[in-house]
């Protein structure tokens, strides 16, 4: 299946998403993320798919929506918790220390016992609290902001990493996110694509690098899809970039191989700038690894 994002909106029920909650229908994708200055590979963003026996695989914008109308939305955030916790236990065992990103449903940050159970999961499967990113998106409208502000200090109290995903599609207030505990600013896909082209989007992609910077966060841009974008996100100083360019959503068990070709291309990079000599900078060898990227004919996306 090439996984690409896009599902058209299927007709589902509340007793299907109940189904597919009893019987476990979803399977978890992950997408590797690089450290846009040493170009490794850090961390992972956990993407749930519904593998519905008639529909086939659903997208989560095709369920999740009508997930967070109802209950089941909580079913669904407690099996992606264990079952990502449980892929981040497997990889640590094979010696692979990467961060793992999960999408929560701002309507996960109504029921005040979240942390506890986040805390739970994490202590089963032995993974650190600071190797889970619980990302949370800028279009949510909390209904009780009292109560979402408390779990979200509770989580970044048991040190759990906090990310504010979408940002530049929702309704952040700049002011109030100063008092906010996130410890990561996602920049929205919608926008890096349209900052190559405008430059009023860049101008304020920029802005939203500086000010992440500024509060203390961590800036990763998704939806890389071209070499200019990666190009243009770290000159702006982006800590990690996210995208199709680098890889696509793929199965957990996929994840060390892509490890090891990841390191492959970098050991070759490498070797290509030794060979040119002393005066290396990292502009050039990330120019270097893309060359090469598009030389190689294996694709580093599946
Ligand atoms: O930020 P959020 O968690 O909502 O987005 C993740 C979604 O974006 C996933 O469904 C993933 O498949 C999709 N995605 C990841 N990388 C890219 C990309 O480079 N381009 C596009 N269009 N979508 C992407
Ligand atoms: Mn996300």
């Amino acid at each position: 299946m090439i996984d690409n994002g896009h599902t058209p909106e299927p007709l589902i029920s509340d007793a299907d998403l109940a189904t597919g909650i009893r019987e476990n229908q979803f399977v978890m994708h992950y997408q590797p993320k690089i450290d846009t200055r040493t170009l490794e590979f850090v961390s992972v963003e956990a993407l749930v798919r519904w593998n519905h026996p008639v529909l086939g695989v659903l997208m989560p914008d095709a369920f999740i929506p009508l997930a967070e109308q109802g209950k089941h939305i909580h079913g669904i955030t407690d099996i992606v918790l264990e079952t990502a916790l449980r892929q981040s236990a497997q990889w640590r065992e094979l010696g692979l220390d990467l961060r793992m990103s999960i999408n929560i449903s701002g309507a996960s940050l109504e029921v005040p016992d979240l942390p506890e159970r986040i805390h739970d999961v994490s202590s089963v499967f032995n993974v650190p609290a600071d190797k889970i990113v619980l990302e949370v998106t800028e279009t949510w409208q909390s209904r009780d902001t009292k109560t979402a502000l408390d779990i979200l200090n509770a989580l970044s109290a048991k040190g759990f990493g906090l990310a504010l995903d979408d940002v530049g599609t929702g309704h952040s207030n700049f002011a109030k996110l100063q008092s906010m505990p996130y410890s990561e600013m996602k920049l929205d896909k919608s926008h890096i694509h349209s900052a190559t082209i405008d430059e009023d989007t860049r101008h304020f992609i920029a802005m939203c690098v500086e000010l992440g910077h500024e509060m203390g966060m961590y800036v990763v841009a998704e939806g890389i899809e071209k070499q200019e974008q990666w190009e243009m996100m770290s000159a702006m100083g982006c800590d990690e970039a996210q995208g199709f360019f680098i890889a696509r959503p793929m199965p957990g068990d996929q994840i060390p191989g892509w490890l090891k070709r990841w390191n492959t291309y970098l050991g070759l990079a490498e070797d290509h700038q030794r060979a040119s000599g002393p005066h290396v900078n990292l502009d050039e060898m990330t120019g270097t690894f893309h060359r090469l990227n598009s030389i190689f004919p294996t694709k580093l996306d599946i």
